[in-house]
């Protein structure tokens, strides 16, 4: 076999237990480090934690020698993986819990309803409506057979994680647990501490019990493209670190910037919180040799994955307030509720994106290739770049098809953001080390989406919701409507001819 994965050996493998006769864990960042350290006379032991019987070994059997990893969906799986969701009641918790529990993985999960509870006070809903995390078990268990060990829980709640990481001992942790709108932190002093307790403390917390509990588990933490900035320089936004062979000239002197932590320029509270958690995890990779997935994803929009689609108690939430909506899912909503499609500032933003159904599938393929202890890794998770005002575009051609008159509007940006800017996004890793290759075109997905939201009991949801769309909450800290710039007909308006760079190869 020759799947991505097929060559990773035991290094990999959170089954593994590292035994070496020296503390290893306090050695440096490299195997070679430690190799160096051992001498000649050394040697790197590990006992499996899933195949005692073979006594103390060297860590070099590859997965595909392994018994316990097995043919799977997307290359090999360790045989019914133990992975645990934080956060599983979110947008992206459910579809993956769901994604796992039927490729055979034993998930368990934790979720402290905050999502709920947010959008909720801000008095709007998700369109698609989702049952009780009761029910939604039930049904994942009556139409899937499924089996999720689920707890009611804040990742803040420590005695209580750790007491069920510690009954679970999970082999792969997926921490989605944070709060993920950008305008939410934005509100006011209240909010934009609220998110950052929650998002950075709740992390460096479960950092600290994973050390204790389950040192071999590989973390897979969301992170965002939005930790970036959008750079004016064009720099490429690399995968977190620089490349080796990337250099700085100063002065007429030049040093190697290789593996070192890029650049980040946040652009609102929230992603200054995921800014702080890249550090925060890079930092327990170096001090106790945890591992870890920081996933810097894109935009993220769509509906549709084959399990949320198999009944309508197993959708997952979908949100188009000013608050919650991701762009895409929010133009949509305003194609079908006849309110033109608001553009902030220019529309001449350009964004990495991806569909619900393909970051599942990269979370999958990041859950079966786990990084080596002490392995800081980024991958940003992104499938195309886009304009926003191609976007709207896009969505205007694909509402006509569904008998809809769709206007779009620019309205002054509530935002403090860069609105002409460069953009080269590397995103190597997904496709080319970890066999990704994403099946979900953007047209394809929206007409989902429409499709879905046209229901007619779900139109009259965004319909009820109407007042929370319209953006209100400005970085200025001032609750004020935005002015409109300008309104148009679709295929009316020439853009701006500069275009981001998608960098695959
Ligand atoms: N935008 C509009 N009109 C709207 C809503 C948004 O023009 O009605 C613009 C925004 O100004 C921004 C872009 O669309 O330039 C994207 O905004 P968004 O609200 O869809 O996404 P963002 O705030 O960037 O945050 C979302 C998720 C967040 C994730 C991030 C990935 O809410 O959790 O981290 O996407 S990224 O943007 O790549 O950082």
């Amino acid at each position: 076999m020759s799947c991505f994965n097929a060559n990773k050996t035991c290094w990999n493998c959170p089954a593994a237990v590292f035994k070496g006769n020296v503390d290893f864990r306090a050695c440096g960042q490299s195997q070679d480090e430690i190799k160096a350290k051992l001498g000649d006379e050394g040697q790197i032991m590990i006992e499996c934690a899933r195949r005692p019987d073979l006594g103390y070994f060297e860590p070099s059997i590859t997965f595909e020698q392994c018994p316990e990893w097995i043919e799977g969906e997307y290359g090999l799986q360790l045989k019914n993986m133990r992975v645990m969701i934080l956060g599983m009641d979110g947008y992206l918790g459910w579809a993956l819990a769901l994604k796992l529990g039927r490729m055979g993985f034993q998930v368990s999960g934790i979720d402290n309803y905050t999502r709920r509870d947010t959008v909720a006070e801000k008095g709007a809903h998700t369109i698609v409506p989702i049952e009780r995390m009761t029910e939604r078990l039930h049904a994942a268990s009556e139409i899937y057979g499924l089996n999720f060990n689920y707890r009611r829980m804040d990742i803040r709640e420590r005695d209580h994680l750790a007491a069920f990481l510690d009954e679970v001992k999970p082999e792969a942790i997926v921490h989605y647990a944070e709060i993920p709108s950008a305008p939410y932190s934005m509100v006011d002093a209240d909010h934009a501490i609220e998110v950052q307790d929650n998002n950075t403390l709740g992390t460096l917390g479960l950092l600290w019990l994973i050390k204790d509990i389950v040192p071999e588990t590989s973390l897979i933490k969301l992170g965002t493209m939005g930790e970036y900035g959008a750079p004016l320089t064009g720099r490429p936004l690399f995968e977190g670190m620089f490349p080796a062979d990337a250099t700085l000239t100063w002065r007429g002197r030049e040093w190697s910037l290789g593996g070192e932590i890029t650049p980040r320029d946040p652009v609102s509270f929230y992603h200054v919180s995921k800014v702080q958690d890249t550090y925060n995890v890079y930092e327990s990779c170096k001090y106790w040799w945890l591992r870890s997935y920081d996933v810097q994803q894109g935009v993220i929009y769509g509906v549709h994955t084959e399990e949320t689609a198999k009944d309508p108690r197993l959708r997952t939430r979908f949100d188009i307030d000013e608050w919650f909506g991701t762009v895409i899912n929010r133009f949509v909503a305003q194609a079908i509720a006849g309110i033109p499609l608001t553009i902030y500032g220019t529309g001449e933003q350009i964004k990495g994106f991806i569909a619900l159904e393909d970051a599942m599938e990269c979370m999958v393929r990041l859950i079966t290739s786990p990084p080596e202890p002490g392995q800081y890794d980024v991958v940003n998770q992104v499938s195309g770049i886009h304009k926003l005002n191609e976007i709207a575009e896009i969505i205007a051609k694909v509402g006509k098809k569904h008998g809809l008159k769709v206007e779009i509007q620019r309205v002054e940006n509530p935002r403090v953001e860069t609105e002409v800017h460069p953009l080269e996004i590397v995103s190597r890793k997904l496709p080319r080390e970890l066999g990704f290759n994403p099946t979900v075109l953007v047209e394809k997905e929206i007409d989902r989406v429409f499709t879905l939201l046209m229901q007619p009991e779900l139109t009259s949801r965004i319909k009820e919701k109407a007042h929370t769309i319209m953006p209100k909450t400005r970085w200025t800290g001032e609750k004020k409507d935005s002015g409109v710039i300008e309104k148009y007909k679709p295929g009316e308006k020439t853009y701006g001819d500069h275009h981001g760079v998608l960098d695959t190869e």
